[in-house]
């Protein structure tokens, strides 16, 4: 049973910017279902993507890993031998809970849960990198070194695997991406309240990148190839190889 999330439904009189507190963690199941389009889709095909990419005796590192349901399919869909999967989040709530969450559940692919900040914490032999909704919270001017790490931890032939919300070039175009998720979540069940306070909350923490910036600094970086392969409004997700 999953807690619903009501964080906004009633009216602040001011918006703190928004933080994986411990309410967030408590209701994030509920809200980033009802708030990405998507999702489920994603998360499964992260698994998929990491099935096809996993190196015998690598690392498969989930950045940014909040309740850690990239590395619950992940574990579940990775077949080769000697893969080690590494979940890290700076949220001590999540890490808390992702624990909880993966001990539920029993594997023969180890799963080790590390409270850091993904731009201190070392990478190495990675096979699949996953960065699924999480560089967007990254200032803007320390993504191009944190895609850089990615690459050199990678080994020839690995894949990160990178999900964000786009910022669209064209204003009419942004527009229109932005009325229709507004539109998904009311369909959810948010108020225009809810949606508005989360929007003002989201305002300076969550810093949007366009399509061609996602595609420039990862083939800066030295990624021999980078495709789209899941696109609903403005949420995204893509895949790099080395
Ligand atoms: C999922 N990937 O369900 N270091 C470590 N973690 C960070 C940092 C940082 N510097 N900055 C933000 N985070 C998940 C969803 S949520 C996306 C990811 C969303 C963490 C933050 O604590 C949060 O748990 C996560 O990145 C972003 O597949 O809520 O839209």
């Amino acid at each position: 049973m999953t807690n619903k999330d009501a964080i906004y439904s009633q009216p602040k009189s001011t918006i703190k910017d928004f933080s994986f507190d411990e309410a967030v963690a408590e209701v994030f199941p509920d809200m980033i279902q009802r708030s990405v389009p998507g999702y489920n889709t994603i998360i499964d095909n992260i698994g998929r993507i990491a099935q096809r990419y996993a190196q015998k005796d690598s690392n498969i590192y989930d950045l940014g890993c909040s309740l850690g349901a990239a590395s619950l399919t992940m574990r579940r869909l990775i077949n080769q031998s000697g893969c080690h999967i590494i979940a890290i989040d700076n949220s001590t709530a999540m890490v808390d809970k992702c624990r909880l969450h993966l001990n539920a559940f029993k594997s023969d692919i180890p799963v080790e849960v590390i409270h850091d900040d993904i731009l201190h914490c070392k990478l190495n032999n990675a096979s699949v990198v996953v960065l699924n909704f999480t560089m967007q919270f990254i200032a803007p001017d320390l993504r191009d070194q944190l895609i850089g790490k990615i690459y050199a931890a990678l080994r020839p032939g690995g894949v990160l695997i990178l999900s964000e919300k786009l910022r669209h070039e064209n204003q009419k175009g942004d527009s229109l991406l932005i009325d229709l998720h507004h539109e998904f979540k009311r369909n959810n069940g948010y108020s225009e309240l809810e949606i508005s306070q989360k929007r003002s909350a989201l305002e300076n923490v969550m810093l949007l990148d366009s399509l061609d910036d996602h595609k420039a600094r990862i083939n800066n970086a030295g990624f021999s190839d980078f495709l789209l392969w899941f696109c609903c409004f403005n949420f995204a997700s893509m895949v790099a190889v080395k």
